[in-house]
């Protein structure tokens, strides 16, 4: 297999330890794709799920390791903790090893743009002040995931591919309420103030590469159901990565296809 290689990979929203989390996907994923920087932009251990429906198998703990060996071997690895995985911000700016645990982080690029790396989640209005109800969502998503696993085995069945009725539900659903719109502009505004070019996020599980009033605003999207990242090549030019066809983990892994990865969308430096 080749390798791609990068300066920099954010990825977030993994969701370790539910049934949801495409850990086989992002494990080919990372051995597909090599970087100086690696940021895990938050809710990468669901601890949520795991105080009540655990669900740990050995390519969720092959992640972790992954991780653990990149950082040993050169790679400079942020973690930003996010709402699902917020335990771990108690360890914030504690260098572990060579892992640097922090809320926040501004990531120059190649070609001298500053950008705020953040989950998100303190932008976001459902979860920062209705927790209860950002919890029952997540059951409600939950069920919504095993529908969506059903409704994909009847369209495997009938030779259709792979759609996500859980994205389309989610994305219908908040968009009604201008949710998204309201948290690129908190998040842009933010970046805006700070006098930053940009700002890189996750939490709403939706990747996007966009310019907002002046600001560029990225999502890197989840490792659940879109399995996309966002990426930095050499000249600092941005580009978002997605795995073609997510795969579920439930499969042999002789099963499963090679990744074919395609590039989204590309933003060129910006003068
Ligand atoms: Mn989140």
């Amino acid at each position: 297999m080749t390798t791609a290689r990068y300066r920099t990979i954010w990825v977030s929203d993994i969701h370790l330890g539910t049934r949801g989390c495409q850990a086989g996907a992002l494990l080919e994923f990372l051995d597909a794709h090599d970087c100086e920087y690696l940021y895990l932009v938050g809710d990468i251990i669901d601890f949520w799920r795991l105080k009540r429906t655990p669900h740990w198998t050995q390519l969720h703990s092959d992640v972790i390791r992954k991780v653990l060996s990149r950082a040993r071997g050169g790679t400079i690895v942020t973690l930003i903790p996010g709402n699902h995985d917020e335990y771990l911000r108690r360890f914030c700016d504690l260098p572990l090893g060579n892992i640097m645990v922090t809320r926040e982080a501004v990531h120059r690029t190649a070609d001298g743009r500053l950008l705020l790396v953040v989950h998100g989640d303190e932008f976001d209005s459902i979860t920062r002040c209705h927790r209860w109800l950002a919890l029952t969502g997540d059951v409600g998503y939950d069920v919504l995931l095993v529908l969506n696993r059903w409704f994909n085995r009847a369209r495997r069945l009938l030779g259709l591919p792979y759609w996500s009725l859980s994205a389309y539900v989610k994305g219908r659903v908040k968009r009604a309420v201008s949710f998204i719109t309201a948290f690129e502009s908190a998040l842009t505004h933010e970046a805006s103030r700070r006098g930053l070019q940009g700002v890189v996020c996750g939490h709403i599980h939706r990747a996007e590469q966009r310019d907002v009033g002046g600001i560029l605003y990225c999502n890197t999207g989840d490792w659940v159901e879109s399995c996309t990242a966002l990426a930095e090549r050499t000249d600092g030019t941005l580009e978002l990565l997605s795995l073609a066809q997510p795969r579920t983990d439930h499969l042999p892994r002789a099963r499963r296809r090679e990744p074919a990865v395609a590039v989204l969308e590309t933003s060129g430096a910006r003068s």
